[in-house]
């Protein structure tokens, strides 16, 4: 905390002044809200995106000073949330992360003003001991007993989750088939469905279940939640507490995403996001490297469609990073990513909806356009600064970072280790 209150006051005079001309531009909008709103904003960190990622070519450790357990893991999520006041939570993969002691880690992870976010359950690799294989699918599996080892696992990871405090399952299915003929679609949604009412009522009442689609990979035929219709399908059918989840990487090549997460929001089933930015596939790259446009759009509907319903920006959906590579500090990249989206987020309430709903009532299509551009390239990182400036944060937080050599004195502390998970 000291040394985040040193490194403001060596950039608070710059910062001030940037603050100023936002101020000045954007006098006829409640600035405070906005603000106000932006320190609300906490997005979770996957515990898998804390190492150096893989390829299915190739792992290149480069980093080191890796987190080697779950509590070195709640510490670097603490880390980034020191650094920039948005990465209050983190999520769990099973089992690549047990929690052992979830009343330890529950304390430990408050320390750092952490809560743990949606529990993600793992049936697409088979686990060392376990009785049956994933080759041919977990839910939608043929085989009864097979089926039952996933729906099994399901529960075991909520009951994890019931542990720790969190308060919902996203469920990402690999189930799908590489072959024409392989599959008979209609029985493998139906395994499906039947296995998710399984763990459906195995959730505790105030539990949400998020069914995460993805159009291709591992299958490279069919996938059995592949696309949102298929997500939608599910959850409708599941009832209430199921919604569908939106990872940006899972789509064929230029869906409109944007399009896509307003009408799950219309019809009240967006249940949460998997940030990450991609270029071919789902790549998993660094939130808003790619595409920071689309990303500002996504946000855009998100803004328009919660403000539309009543909702609350920061509770009512599950925001969550799921990137991970080869290449970047993995700390640098999630701190890159957090202030993408917030950068996204903020650009997106500064829209000037009314002037948006007057151009659209008069199909008045450059003045819409103008509009969007207008906030899309102002640059408002002084007021995603101030935010942070407020929540006890760093103005700059890679900037620290390396001034810190944080990553220096984790190899020292942690040795070159690499982190268990993908
Ligand atoms: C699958 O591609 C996915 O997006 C799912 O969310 C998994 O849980 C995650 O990546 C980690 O592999
Ligand atoms: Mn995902
Ligand atoms: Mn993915």
């Amino acid at each position: 905390q000291n040394q985040i209150e040193k490194h403001n006051d060596s950039l608070l005079t710059s910062h001030q002044r940037k603050l100023a001309f936002l101020k000045e531009d954007w006098s006829h909008v409640d600035l405070e809200s906005v603000i106000q709103k932006l320190v609300d904003f906490q997005i979770a960190i996957p515990s898998w995106a804390l190492g150096t990622g893989g390829t299915r070519f190739g792992r290149f450790a480069i980093t080191g000073g890796e987190p080697r357990t779950i509590e070195e893991k709640i510490e670097d999520v603490g880390l980034l949330h020191a650094l920039n006041g948005a990465s209050g939570a983190i999520s769990l993969h099973i089992p690549w992360d047990i929690p052992q002691n979830a009343e330890a880690l529950k304390t430990l992870a408050a320390s750092y003003g952490l809560k743990f976010d949606a529990m993600n359950s793992n049936t697409f690799q088979d686990q060392a001991g376990s009785a049956h294989s994933y080759k041919f699918g977990s839910l939608q599996n043929v085989n009864k007993d097979i089926r039952k080892q996933a729906i099994e696992h399901n529960i075991e990871v909520i009951k994890h989750g019931i542990a720790l405090g969190s308060d919902a399952l996203t469920v990402w299915l690999a189930d799908g088939s590489c072959f024409p003929g392989q599959l008979n679609f209609r029985k493998a949604f139906e395994n499906t469905l039947e296995s998710l009412h399984e763990i459906y009522s195995a959730l505790p009442e105030n539990w949400k279940i998020f069914v995460e689609y993805k159009a291709f990979e591992p299958n490279f035929y069919s996938t059995t939640v592949g696309d949102w219709g298929q997500s939608l399908l599910y959850a409708s059918k599941l009832g209430k507490k199921a919604y569908t989840l939106v990872d940006l990487g899972h789509h064929l090549p230029n869906a409109n995403i944007e399009q896509i997460v307003a009408l799950l929001l219309m019809e009240g089933k967006l249940g949460g996001f998997h940030f990450n930015d991609s270029k071919y596939g789902d790549d998993d790259l660094t939130a808003g490297s790619i595409k920071p446009y689309q990303l500002f759009l996504i946000f855009n509907e998100l803004v328009e469609g919660m403000d539309a319903k009543g909702m609350n920006h920061a509770k009512d959906l599950g925001w969550m990073i799921d990137a991970s590579h080869n290449v970047k500090d993995p700390l640098e990249d999630l701190l890159q990513s957090v202030e993408a989206i917030m950068i996204a987020y903020a650009q997106a309430l500064l829209v000037d909806r009314k002037a948006l709903n007057e151009a659209q009532d008069n199909n008045d299509v450059a003045k819409a356009q103008e509009i969007l551009q207008h906030t899309f390239r102002s640059d408002l990182r002084a007021l995603v600064a101030e935010a942070r400036l407020r929540s006890g944060a760093a103005l700059s937080p890679i900037g620290l970072y390396r001034d810190l050599e944080v990553r220096n004195n984790l190899v020292n502390h942690r040795g070159n280790t690499v982190a268990t998970g993908l």
